[in-house]
C-alpha cells in the first residue's frame, strides 16, 4: 500500500484528526462509510470458489492425532489465498479514507505487514470430535486442524479478548489492524467484540484479567499498571464495513452461530519511518508498556492450549 506523501497539516475536523482522537479515546475507529460494495461481493465470491467452507477443510481425528502440529499453520508468504487476489485489493488499499486514516496515525510511508483472509467457521462445519476437543480453550484458531491445502486461510471458532501484540513479541505497538466484513455481518455472524479504551494499560500478556460489571461493561486490569472500566462494542455491520484498532486494544469473537461461514479481510499495517505521526501521540497516552518479551501464558511447549478459560463467550 502506497500512500501519498503530504506536508501540508490535516485541516481541522478532518478524517485524520477523527482517526487520532477515536484512537486515543477508544482505540479504534470505525470508518463511516463502508468499502465499495461490488468489490467486496466478487471477492466474496473468488473466495468462495476456492473450496467448500466445511466439514472437508479438516482432517480426520485419527490424521491429527497420528502427527499434531500446532505451530506453522497459519498463512504465510507463498501460502496465503490473498495472494492470487492482489489485483482486486485496490478498494480497500488505495479507499481514499483508508490512505488518509492510515497516513495520519502511521505516516506516509507506512507497511502491510500481513494481510489475509479469516473465515469464522461456523459449528455445522466442525467436526464433532474437535467442537469437543476445542471446548473451552480461550484461542480457538483450527489451523492445526485444516488440511495443509487449506492453511492459506487463518479459521477461527472464536478467539478470546487479546491484544494483536500477541503476535508480536518484543516489538513496539507501532501498528494496527484493519478489519473488512465482505459480507453483512450480524450477531450470529461472529463480529468481532472490541473493549473499547483498553489500549491505555498497554501490551499485557495473554489471557487478560477481565471482570464483567454490565451488560456491555468490564473491568480490565493490567497488573502494576492498574485497572480501567472498558465498554464493549459488538462490531456488526454490512458489507464493506470497515473498522480498525490500536495494537493494544482487546478484542475477540465467540463462535460463529449462524449456518454459513464468515469471511473477512485482516491486515495489520505499521509505521514505517522515524518522524512522528499519529500513533506516536496516541503511545503517549498510555500506561503500560509499548512492547512485550513475553505475550502469552496460555500455550504448553508444542503450542496446544494448557489452560482451558474463556471470557469473550460469556460477554
Ligand atoms: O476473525 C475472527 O474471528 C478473529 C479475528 C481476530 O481477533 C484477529 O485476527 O486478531
Amino acid at each position: 500500500m502506497n500512500a501519498i506523501a503530504t506536508t501540508r497539516p490535516a485541516p481541522i475536523g478532518s478524517l485524520a484528526d477523527t482517526v487520532v482522537a477515536d484512537f486515543i479515546r477508544d482505540g479504534a475507529h470505525r470508518f463511516a462509510e463502508p468499502l465499495d460494495g461490488d468489490a467486496c461481493g466478487k471477492l466474496l465470491a473468488d473466495i468462495r470458489a476456492t473450496r467448500a467452507f466445511d466439514r472437508n477443510l479438516f482432517l480426520s481425528q485419527a490424521e491429527f492425532d497420528a502427527n499434531p502440529q500446532y505451530t506453522g499453520v497459519n498463512p504465510r508468504p507463498g501460502r496465503n489465498l490473498l495472494e492470487q487476489f492482489e489485483r482486486q485489493l485496490g478498494f480497500v488499499e488505495k479507499a481514499p479514507a483508508i490512505v488518509e486514516a492510515m497516513t495520519a496515525l502511521l505516516g506516509p510511508g507506512y507497511e502491510i505487514l500481513n494481510k489475509k483472509v479469516v473465515c469464522g467457521v461456523p459449528s455445522s462445519a466442525v467436526p464433532a470430535w474437535l467442537r469437543e476437543r476445542i471446548l473451552g480453550n480461550p484461542v480457538n484458531n483450527l489451523g492445526a486442524y485444516v488440511r495443509p491445502e487449506y492453511r492459506d486461510v487463518t479459521y477461527f471458532y472464536g478467539i478470546d479478548f487479546h491484544q494483536d501484540l500477541i503476535d508480536y513479541k518484543a516489538r513496539e505497538a507501532d501498528f494496527l489492524t484493519l478489519y473488512i466484513y465482505l459480507h453483512p455481518v450480524g450477531l450470529s455472524d461472529a463480529p468481532l467484540y472490541l473493549l473499547e479504551g483498553s489500549h491505555r494499560l498497554g501490551g499485557s500478556v495473554f489471557p487478560h484479567d477481565l471482570t464483567r460489571t454490565g451488560d456491555a461493561a468490564w473491568r480490565y486490569r493490567n497488573g502494576e499498571h492498574g485497572e480501567v472500566k472498558v465498554a464493549q462494542r459488538i462490531l456488526t455491520g454490512a458489507t464493506g464495513f470497515a473498522g480498525m484498532w490500536h495494537a493494544c486494544t482487546l478484542h475477540g469473537t465467540q463462535p460463529d452461530a449462524a449456518d454459513h461461514e464468515r469471511i473477512s479481510l485482516r491486515y495489520l499495517i505499521a509505521k514505517n519511518g522515524a518522524a512522528p505521526s499519529g500513533i506516536d501521540q496516541v503511545n503517549a497516552t498510555l500506561r503500560g508498556p509499548l512492547s512485550l518479551s513475553d505475550t502469552r501464558a496460555d500455550l504448553a511447549a508444542d503450542g496446544s492450549a494448557a489452560i482451558r478459560k474463556n471470557t469473550v463467550n460469556q460477554a
